[in-house]
């Protein structure tokens, strides 16, 4: 299969952009912090504020006609594949001018025409999901990548296993990425895995891994193009393990009363992807806050929309099911 060269790095304004790209996910984020709390919010969410350059550094580096399938942590990876922030606010309003048409709420976000086959709530249920979308692609010598995005909770889940083993047996163009945070729910990494190395998962199934710091987006960037490449090329497909950190609780109103205050204040000061950027592309305070109340007014855009959206009718709720 013919393979397309790609650059395998960005150039200022692309990280301009990047940055924004992140800031308007953490504007966004936030926002829905805010209005669950103030109950305008129905369900269960989860925010992934201190990620954000995992969602953007790998969505940025997928070609047209790739797939991605997302987590119970989907806000970051929804926005950085394309869906406008309206339609993503909608579906969190439950309105039918949401990505989901109303239907499916934080944990179920879909948008097929982008690319997004969609959020799970069910941990690991992306994986198998992408293991058969890149089988296809491999049947109708599409150059496609499909490509699942995870945390390290779910390596322990039988379906992690299923979908890696058939993805290396079949050699088929997939790319999992393992957002590695280090905590399910409550549960520190050392007490849901038996090794440190979360890469060596992969490796016994024979597939190829990187890791990389997925703090800094330059590096999560470059990551995902490699990996996306070779899964491209029919090498095969690639594990893609980077090092996150959560800053926000597992859901939004967790106390975290299982969690060091002062580390995780020292990681949000030290680590914050957004601040690494700024710095790096050495932003004055000026030009930050320009930028921050442009991506602003685009999330209080996306509220007023979202509030201002149709409710589903109560005769359709049975519409889309099937079983
Ligand atoms: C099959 C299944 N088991 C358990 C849960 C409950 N649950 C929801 S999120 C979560 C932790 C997942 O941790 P991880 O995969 O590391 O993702 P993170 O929350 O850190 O992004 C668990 C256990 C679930 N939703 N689905
Ligand atoms: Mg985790």
């Amino acid at each position: 299969m013919a393979v397309e060269q790609h650059r395998t790095s960005l150039g200022k304004s692309e990280l301009q952009d990047v940055l924004r790209e992140m800031l308007l996910i953490r504007r966004f984020e936030e926002k829905v912090e805010e209005r669950f709390r103030a109950g305008d919010l129905p369900g269960f969410l989860h925010v992934a504020i201190g990620q954000e350059a995992c969602a953007v550094g790998v969505c940025r580096a997928l070609e047209d006609g790739d797939v991605i399938a997302s987590t119970h942590r989907a806000h970051g990876h929804t926005l950085a594949k394309g869906t406008h922030p309206n339609e993503l606010m909608a579906e969190l309003y439950g309105k039918q001018e949401g990505c989901s048409h109303g239907y499916g709420g934080s944990m179920h976000l879909y948008d097929v025409e982008r690319g997004n086959l969609g959020a799970n709530a069910v941990v690991g249920g992306g994986l198998p999901q992408i293991t058969g979308a890149a089988l296809a692609f491999k049947l109708r010598g599409e150059p496609r990548v499909a490509l699942s995005f995870f945390g390290d909770g779910a390596t322990n889940i039988g379906t992690f296993h299923e979908a890696l083993n058939l993805a290396q047996l079949w050699q088929v163009p997939a790319v999992f990425v393992l957002e590695d945070n280090k905590w399910a729910e409550s549960t520190p990494e050392s007490q849901h895995s038996p090794i440190r190395d979360l890469s060596e998962r992969a490796k016994a199934f024979g597939m190829k891994a990187l890791k990389a710091d997925g703090q800094d987006v330059e590096v999560v960037y470059r990551t995902a193009r490699k990996a996306l490449d070779h899964a491209r090329g029919g090498e095969g497909p690639v594990f893609v393990h980077l090092e996150t950190i959560r800053f926000s609780g597992h859901y939004i109103g967790d106390p975290q009363v299982y969690r060091d205050r002062d580390e995780a204040r020292e990681l949000r000061e030290t680590r914050d992807p957004i601040e690494l950027l700024r710095a790096k592309l050495e932003v004055s305070d000026e030009d930050f806050a320009a930028l921050d109340a442009e991506v602003t007014e685009i999330v209080e855009g996306s509220v007023e929309f979202a509030k201002n959206g149709t409710d589903p009718a109560p005769e359709d709720a049975l519409k889309n099911v099937y079983a």
